[in-house]
């Protein structure tokens, strides 16, 4: 992938398409920093590690909008702009990026690259290419009942491509969160946790957590205890700690 053609040709969901000048100098930048292999980097000489975390879910459940939420109100240890690959308005074509810094864990320094998947059935390619080297994801489902369907079309996506990685949806750490509660305060159908939890987390019985992205309610909630995850399960394989 690092040959992609030069010029503002890119692969786009597969699909090789014209985008601006400025959205592909981006693209170049990101793309840098997406990991193709398949395990967190950790140098043992410095003692750091740079792990990934990626936000999952459809179109439109709100992942761009808790990264923006957490750059805003986690700027101690975000380490760097947010960067956002879209050609279409607020739709993410392409993916967020937000690296942030946590400080020592355990004698390591933590760095931690976030980013978000385009939802879009169409873009499954660029999914793919994210979530590669994966070490912790949250999975943003919309809480409106219209989205019901999309929101497991998606976790059941995301449990195929982990799959294609040769790891497993039950093994990755994962956390869930349901957003935009706040729509129920509006008089909108929205389903109740309950319902959320029977259709999403039976099986899975993670770490869920309710969530408003927009007005910042969970958010940091549930990047916490993905990171905790994430951190407990590297911990493990790397065995850093010993
Ligand atoms: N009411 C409400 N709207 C939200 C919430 N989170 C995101 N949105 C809106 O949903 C739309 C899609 O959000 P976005 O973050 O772009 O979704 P993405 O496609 O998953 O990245 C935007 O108009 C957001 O403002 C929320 O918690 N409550
Ligand atoms: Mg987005």
């Amino acid at each position: 992938m690092d040959a992609f053609p030069s010029g503002n040709l890119c692969p786009v969901g597969g699909e090789l398409q014209f985008i601006s000048c400025e959205a592909y100098l981006r693209y170049r930048f990101v793309f840098s920093a997406l990991r193709l292999d398949s395990m967190a980097v950790f140098n043992l000489k410095n003692r750091e590690i740079e792990c990934k975390v990626v936000y999952y879910g459809p179109g439109r459940c709100g992942k761009t909008t808790n990264l923006e939420y957490i750059h805003k109100a986690f700027k101690k240890q975000v380490s760097g702009e947010m960067v956002s690959i879209d050609t279409e308005g607020d739709r993410t074509l392409f993916f967020d990026f937000l690296p942030m810094e946590l400080g020592k864990v355990r004698g390591c320094a933590v760095r931690v690259q976030l980013f978000t998947v385009p939802g879009q059935v169409q873009y499954s390619s660029t999914r793919k290419v994210v979530l590669r080297g994966v070490d912790g994801v949250v999975f943003v489902a919309d809480s409106l009942e219209a989205r019901r369907e999309k929101n497991m079309l998606s976790l059941k996506d995301l449990q195929q491509n982990l799959k294609e990685f040769g790891t497993s949806i039950f093994k990755v750490p994962l956390v869930l969160q349901y957003n935009k509660r706040d729509l129920a305060e509006q008089g909108l159908p929205t389903m109740s946790i309950e319902k959320m939890e029977r259709e999403l987390n039976n099986q899975l019985k993670v770490p869920s957590f309710p969530a408003s992205a927009l007005k910042g309610k969970g958010v940091g909630a549930t990047l916490q205890e993905c990171l905790k995850l994430t951190l407990r399960d590297l911990q493990k394989q790397l065995k850093w700690a010993q």
